[in-house]
């Protein structure tokens, strides 16, 4: 059967009941389907299905656990955060990160992961909703959602924060060493000069690395128009000649010691490393580039809901949402947390959004996105 037909047999297994959307997922992620397109299929399919879901969100979620299971991207808390909530709720907390929302999704779509809580991005969370991963968040435990500032309370990608609690937002750009690359690099261009072949990475993301590229030629990084895609690609390729490697948070290590003078990088850990060595310089390039929202997200088979909604409760208290900021060096979405931090940054203005655009799933589309990334890593 052709790949072609082999989906659609999926898909209609799916409709008629054959299928779990679980083994839906499982089933097409084999056959190379990419997740936005998996997202969107099963959001199809959702809205033929009766409302059988139950657990819905007043129900009572009965007393505290002792345990809690976070997932969470890598050096993206404070380091009394979790000991504190411990301490406060009598809760062992087990805490493991990831690098990246495909690294996420691909562990809860595996199943049985025992996370309670991960942190996914804006345009990947209607795709966790979709997949059924999520669970609708109970609002009555959530006292301190308020403190949320009111751009991101009813956020486009999860209407009334039905399912996500904004986290920590920022940006992707790039951070420079100030000491070896001289004036103020300020284009994506950068990763086409061959002056600096293996002293650059660029993230291990396909969404950053191509959108890159997107913008670079003036384009939206939500692009799915085949010519602009091929043209990001080109560049991504001659690019890729210039790079150390694809790699994301870990190549802070590389920029502190000298060995990657150029990294496309998010601002927060872009700070994280400038605490260390005070020559590096971050910047969001004139072409413009991504900014983002990670939120928290209770899972649909979280073991320990209570617990779950706690925590989140807890990271919405203005000195604890303080606290994770001034060690991530990210955006903080809480308003009521803004007094506190050493040094707060402010949610972009229309003007600076000019050259900040949010991800957006990519749909069906995310096909040719998975395509060229696969070309590009293999070029
Ligand atoms: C922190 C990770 C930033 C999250 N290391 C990117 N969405």
């Amino acid at each position: 059967m052709s790949k072609r037909n082999e989906i659609k047999q999926l898909v209609a297994e799916l409709e008629s009941g054959a299928l779990s959307r679980r083994d839906f997922v499982g089933r097409a992620t084999v056959l190379g389907l990419g997740m936005s397109t998996i997202g969107m299929v099963l959001t199809a399919c959702g809205k033929k299905e009766k409302p059988a879901e139950t657990g819905g969100a007043m129900e009572d979620l009965g007393p505290i656990e002792k345990e809690l299971a976070i997932y969470n991207w890598s050096d993206y808390i404070a380091e009394d955060t979790v000991t504190n909530f411990e301490k406060e709720f009598g809760v062992k907390v087990t805490y493991d990160t990831y690098e990246s929302n495909e690294e996420m999704v691909a562990k809860l779509q595996a199943g049985a992961s025992g996370y309670d809580i991960v942190v996914p991005s804006n345009y990947i969370v209607p795709v966790v909703v979709a997949t059924g991963l999520a669970a609708e968040l109970n609002k009555k435990y959530l006292t301190n959602f308020a403190n949320l500032a009111p751009t991101f309370q009813n956020p486009v990608f999860d209407p009334e924060n039905k399912h996500a609690i904004p986290y920590q937002w920022g940006t992707t750009g790039f951070a420079w060493r100030t000491d070896k690359v001289p004036g103020n690099p300020d284009t994506w261009g950068i990763f086409l000069d061959a002056k600096y072949k293996g002293k650059m990475t660029q993230m291990d993301d396909m969404r950053d690395v191509i959108g890159a590229w997107l913008r670079y030629r003036g384009k939206s990084l939500n692009s799915v128009d085949p010519t602009e895609l091929a043209g990001a690609k080109a560049d991504a390729l001659a690019a890729k000649k210039n790079l150390k490697a694809y790699i994301s948070a870990p190549v802070k290590g590389q920029l502190i010691s000298g060995d990657v003078w150029i990294a496309q990088l998010w601002n927060g850990d872009a700070a994280q490393a400038r605490a260390e060595q005070a020559a590096i310089g971050y910047v969001v390039p004139k072409e413009g580039c991504t900014i983002w929202t990670d939120s928290m997200v209770v899972t649909k088979s979280a073991p320990h809901k209570r617990a779950a909604h706690e925590f989140i409760n807890y990271v919405l208290r203005p000195e604890v949402g303080a606290g994770i900021s001034n060690t991530t060096g990210y955006g903080s979405p809480n308003q009521a947390a803004l007094a506190s931090m050493k040094d707060p940054i402010p949610y972009p203005t229309a003007e600076e959004f000019q050259r900040l655009e949010y991800q957006k799933d990519l749909g069906a589309s995310g096909a040719i996105w998975d395509q060229i990334w696969t070309e590009i890593k293999s070029g």
